[in-house]
């Protein structure tokens, strides 16, 4: 067994769109637990240390102020190889060409905007996990 934490968040789309308990369904049904949630409406900061990668790519700015535009529900999700379980249970960035099945190929949305509408967020590392852990599930 390999078991991990990894953090999921409903992004404001997700949130605003009502899917909160049926990306949470998904999860649950493949069998990894839900260990910690939370409800938050993250300031810039906290977004400025989540995507610190991401800092002076072309889609930085528009994805921090999608990041902002509505509360977040946090998740803190356990399971065997659930980083990667995730990822998988979510589907590539592009809610396009994300595969039908997966959350963003079922129900994520391109407008055409700077960024795609794609619901979830997954840790991609176990590094990555730990340091995201801290940061949304703080004090
Ligand atoms: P995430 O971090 O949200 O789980 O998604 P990811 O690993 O699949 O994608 P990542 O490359 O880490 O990008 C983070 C988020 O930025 C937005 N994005 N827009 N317009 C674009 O080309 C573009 N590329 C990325 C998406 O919201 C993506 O989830
Ligand atoms: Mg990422």
């Amino acid at each position: 067994m390999d078991v991990e934490e990894t953090l999921v968040l409903v992004k404001p789309d997700g949130v605003a769109r009502n899917l909160t308990g049926e990306i949470l369904r998904r999860i649950e049904a493949k069998g990894y637990s839900l260990v910690d949630i939370r409800m938050i409406e993250p300031d810039r900061a906290l977004l400025a240390q989540h995507y610190a990668e991401h800092e002076g790519k072309p889609f930085y700015e528009p994805l921090v102020e999608f990041m902002l535009s509505g509360p977040v529900v946090a998740l803190r999700v356990a399971g065997n190889r659930v980083i990667e379980g995730f990822r998988s249970l979510a589907g590539t960035t592009d809610p396009t060409t994300a595969a039908p099945g997966t959350i963003r190929g079922d129900f994520g949305r391109d407008w055409g905007l700077a960024v795609q509408q794609n619901l979830v967020h997954g840790s991609d590392s176990p590094e990555s996990a730990s340091r995201e852990l801290g940061l949304w599930f703080a004090s």
